[in-house]
C-alpha cells in the first residue's frame, strides 16, 4: 500500500480523496495554488504545498511543480481527482518515470480514450455496441455523403480530438452535409490542432446513461450499474441518478456485463466510465471517460461501495474489494450540483458564503469544501457542492431529496438550489420522464 498520496486538485473532490487515503491509514498532501490557501482540503491535509498563483496553468495543471511537490514530500502515488491533469496521459507517463504511481489508468489507455475515433475502434473491437457511422475518420467530401446515404440521416460530424460536446455539427440533409463537414473540420483544427472528424447517426432524443466501471489491470474488472445523466446544461450534468429510471434489471445486467469483459479485455487500470446514448431500447457507446466522475457518489450510495478505496487498492496492486456477484445495486440516489451560479443564466457568482448549513439525516451526504466565512475563488469551475440523497426506492428518494432542498442554506452568493427546489417537484422529473434536450427545453419555457 502507498505511504503517502499527493493530491492532485482542489475543492469538494479533494476532500473527498483526502477523506479516502485517510480511511486508509495513508498519510496525505495537497498542492494548492495561492488562491486556496484557506479551503477545507488544505486545513485538513497532513501537509500541503503551494505550487503558484491562481491560474490553472500555472498551479493546478502545473506538472514539473506537481512533481517536485511529490519529491519534495515523499509521496509514492498521486490522486488527479477530475478536471485538471486527470486525463493527461503525458502526467501519467512523466510520473510513471520518477516512480510515482498514479492513481489512474496508464498513459497509453489514457491516450486511446482521449481520441475519440481511436476510442470507438476500441470499443467496437471489444463487442461494446457503438453508434453507426464512419469506421474512422472522414477525410473526402465524398465519401461522407456515401456513409451519410447508408446510415440516414440526420448525421453528427464530431471532432476526434473534442469529447464532451466540443466541436460537433449536425448536417439534416445532404445538402447541408459539405458545409458542416468544413465547419466541424476548421472549428477542431483551431480548437485542438487536430482537424480530424468523424460521422455518425444524429440520435434525436437519447438519455444519456453511462456504467461505471473498475479494471485490476490483470484482466478483472467489475461493473458497478450506471448512471443517469441527461439533465444537462451546454454539456454540464446539473442532475444525475442511479439507477437510471429508464432500465430494467435485465438491461442493466446486459450492458454492465458487456461494459466490465471489455474492460478486463483491455486490461484497464482503476475506475472509468462508459458514456452511452440510450434510445429506443438501444445503447450507443459515444466516449469513455478515464477518471473518477463528479457524479461518482450516486454509484457509491447505491451499491455501498468506496470508489476512492477502489481506485487506490488496484492503483497499488491490491486488486479488486469486489467480484461482480457481490454487487448489489439497492435503492435509488440522485445528486444535484450546487454551483455558485445564477440559477436561471448559470452565470458564475463567487463571493463569501456568509452562512452555510447542510441538511443531514438518514440518506443524506453532501460533498463540499465550503463553511460559514469561506470565499469563493473566481479562478475555478463553481461547483462549491454536491448533494447526494439515497432511498429505497426513486419515490422515497425524491421526497428525502425535498426535505435536503428545503434544510440547505448558502447565503452571500447566488446558487443553483433555487433550480433543484423547481425540479423536484416537476412532473416530468418525478415520472423520470426526460431525455438530453429536457433541461434546456424547461429552462426556455420557463425563463
Ligand atoms: C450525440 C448526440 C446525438 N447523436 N451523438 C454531446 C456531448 C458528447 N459527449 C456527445 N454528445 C452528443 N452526441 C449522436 N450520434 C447528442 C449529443 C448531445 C448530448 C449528449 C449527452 C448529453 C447531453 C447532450 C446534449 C446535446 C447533444
Amino acid at each position: 500500500m502507498f505511504h503517502k498520496i499527493l493530491i492532485a486538485n482542489r475543492g469538494e473532490i479533494a476532500l473527498r480523496v483526502l477523506r479516502a487515503a485517510k480511511e486508509l491509514g495513508i498519510r496525505t498532501v495537497v498542492v494548492h495554488s495561492t488562491a486556496d490557501v484557506d479551503a477545507m482540503h488544505v486545513r485538513l491535509a497532513d501537509e500541503s504545498v503551494c505550487i503558484g498563483p491562481p491560474p490553472s496553468r500555472d498551479s493546478y495543471l502545473n506538472i514539473h511543480q506537481i512533481v517536485a511537490a511529490c519529491e519534495i514530500t515523499g509521496a509514492d502515488a498521486v490522486h488527479p481527482g477530475y478536471g485538471f491533469l486527470s486525463e493527461n496521459a503525458r502526467f501519467a507517463d512523466i510520473l510513471a518515470a520518477h516512480k510515482i504511481t498514479f492513481i489512474g489508468p496508464s498513459g497509453d489507455h489514457i491516450r486511446i480514450m482521449g481520441d475519440k475515433i481511436e476510442a470507438k475502434r476500441t470499443a467496437r473491437r471489444l463487442g461494446i455496441p457503438v453508434v453507426p457511422g464512419s469506421d474512422g475518420a472522414v477525410t473526402e467530401d465524398r465519401e461522407a455523403a456515401r456513409i451519410a446515404a447508408e446510415i440516414g440521416f440526420p448525421v453528427i460530424i464530431k471532432a476526434s480530438a473534442g469529447g464532451g460536446g466540443r466541436g460537433m455539427k449536425v448536417a439534416r440533409s445532404a445538402e447541408d452535409l459539405p458545409i458542416a463537414l468544413a465547419t466541424a473540420r476548421s472549428e477542431a483544427g483551431a480548437a485542438f490542432g487536430d482537424d480530424a472528424v468523424y460521422i455518425e447517426k444524429f440520435l434525436e432524443k437519447p438519455r444519456h446513461i453511462e456504467v461505471q466501471i473498475v479494471g485490476d489491470g490483470a484482466g478483472k474488472a467489475v461493473h458497478l450499474g450506471e448512471r443517469d445523466c441527461s439533465l444537462q446544461r451546454r454539456h454540464q450534468k446539473v442532475w444525475e441518478e442511479a439507477n437510471s429510471p429508464a432500465l430494467n434489471t435485465d438491461e442493466r445486467a446486459r450492458i454492465g456485463g458487456i461494459c466490465a469483459q471489455a474492460i478486463a479485455d483491455l486490461g484497464y487500470s482503476g475506475a472509468g466510465t462508459i458514456e452511452f446514448l440510450y434510445e429506443n431500447g438501444e445503447f450507443y457507446f459515444i466516449e469513455m471517460n478515464t477518471r473518477l466522475q463528479v457524479e461518482h457518489p450516486v454509484t457509491e450510495a447505491i451499491t455501498g461501495i468506496d470508489l476512492v478505496h477502489e481506485q487506490i487498492r488496484v492503483a497499488s496492486g491490491g486488486g479488486l474489494s469486489v467480484r461482480q456477484d457481490e454487487i448489489k445495486f439497492s435503492g435509488h440516489a440522485i445528486e444535484c450540483r450546487i454551483n455558485a451560479e445564477d440559477p436561471r443564466t448559470f452565470t458564475p457568482s463567487p463571493g463569501t458564503i456568509t452562512h452555510f448549513h447542510t441538511p443531514g439525516g438518514l440518506g443524506i451526504r453532501v460533498d463540499s469544501g465550503a463553511y460559514s466565512g469561506y470565499r469563493i475563488p473566481p479562478y475555478y469551475d463553481s461547483l462549491i457542492g454536491k448533494l447526494i440523497v439515497h432511498g429505497r426506492n426513486r419515490v422515497e428518494c425524491m421526497m428525502r431529496l425535498r426535505r435536503a432542498l428545503d434544510e440547505f442554506v448558502v447565503d452571500g452568493v447566488k446558487t443553483t438550489l433555487p433550480l433543484f427546489r423547481d425540479l423536484v417537484g416537476n412532473p416530468d422529473i418525478a415520472n423520470g420522464d426526460y431525455d438530453i434536450h429536457w433541461l434546456e427545453k424547461y429552462l426556455a419555457e420557463t425563463a
